[in-house]
C-alpha cells in the first residue's frame, strides 16, 4: 500500500548549523534535572555542538510559554531552530495542579504555531512524586531524553519540506 508514494520525514543525522533552546522549570529541579540532563545527552549524542545549546532557566513550568515565546521570537545568532520545556507538575503538591499543567501545555503549542517552530513538550504531569521519578530516569525512561530526539527529529524534517 505503501509503494510508489514519498514518504518525508525526519532523521538524525546532524545538522551543524542548528541550534536549540531548552527553557527549564526550576520547580521540582531534583526531577526536572535530570530532564534537562536527558535532553542535553540526547543532543549531544547526535552530534549537536555544545555551543549551539543554549538552557534558560525560569521559576515553575507556568513560566515556560512566556520565556519560549522570547525565545521563538529570536534572530540571527538568537534564532533557535527547536526550544524544548522541560518541567515537572505534581498533581499530589499542588492544588492548581489543572491550571499549571493545563496554561503551560496550551501555551507551549500557541507558541509554536504562531512562529512554526517546533516547541517540544517536556513537561511532565503526574500524580505522584514516584510516577515523575519514573519519568526522569528510572523505569519508565528519561522524558527530557525523549524531548531532545524530537526536536533533532522535528528540525530534520522542517529542513526537507
Ligand atoms: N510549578 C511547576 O513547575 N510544577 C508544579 O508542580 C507546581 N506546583 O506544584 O504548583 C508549580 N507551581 C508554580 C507555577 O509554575 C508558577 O511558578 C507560580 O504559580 C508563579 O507564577
Amino acid at each position: 500500500m505503501l509503494q510508489n508514494v514519498n514518504i518525508i520525514e525526519g532523521d538524525f543525522t546532524p545538522n551543524d548549523d542548528a541550534r536549540y533552546g531548552i527553557a527549564v522549570a526550576r520547580f521540582n529541579e531534583f526531577i526536572v534535572e535530570s530532564l534537562l540532563k536527558g535532553a542535553i545527552d540526547s543532543l549531544r549524542r547526535h552530534g549537536v555542538a555544545a555551543k549551539n545549546i543554549d538552557v534558560m532557566r525560569v521559576p515553575g513550568a507556568y513560566e515556560l510559554p512566556l520565556i519560549i515565546q522570547k525565545m521563538a521570537e529570536g534572530k540571527g545568532d538568537n534564532k533557535y531552530d527547536a526550544i524544548i520545556a522541560l518541567g515537572a507538575v505534581i498533581r499530589g503538591s499542588t492544588p492548581h495542579f489543572d491550571y499549571v499543567a493545563g496554561e503551560s501545555a496550551k501555551g507551549l503549542s500557541s507558541v509554536g504555531m504562531q512562529h512554526s517552530i517546533p516547541v517540544v513538550n517536556g513537561i511532565i504531569t503526574t500524580d505522584t512524586i514516584e510516577q515523575a521519578i519514573e519519568r526522569a530516569g528510572t523505569k519508565a525512561g528519561n522524558k527530557g531524553s525523549e524531548a531532545g530526539l524530537v526536536a533533532i527529529e522535528m528540525v530534520s524534517l522542517l529542513s526537507k519540506i
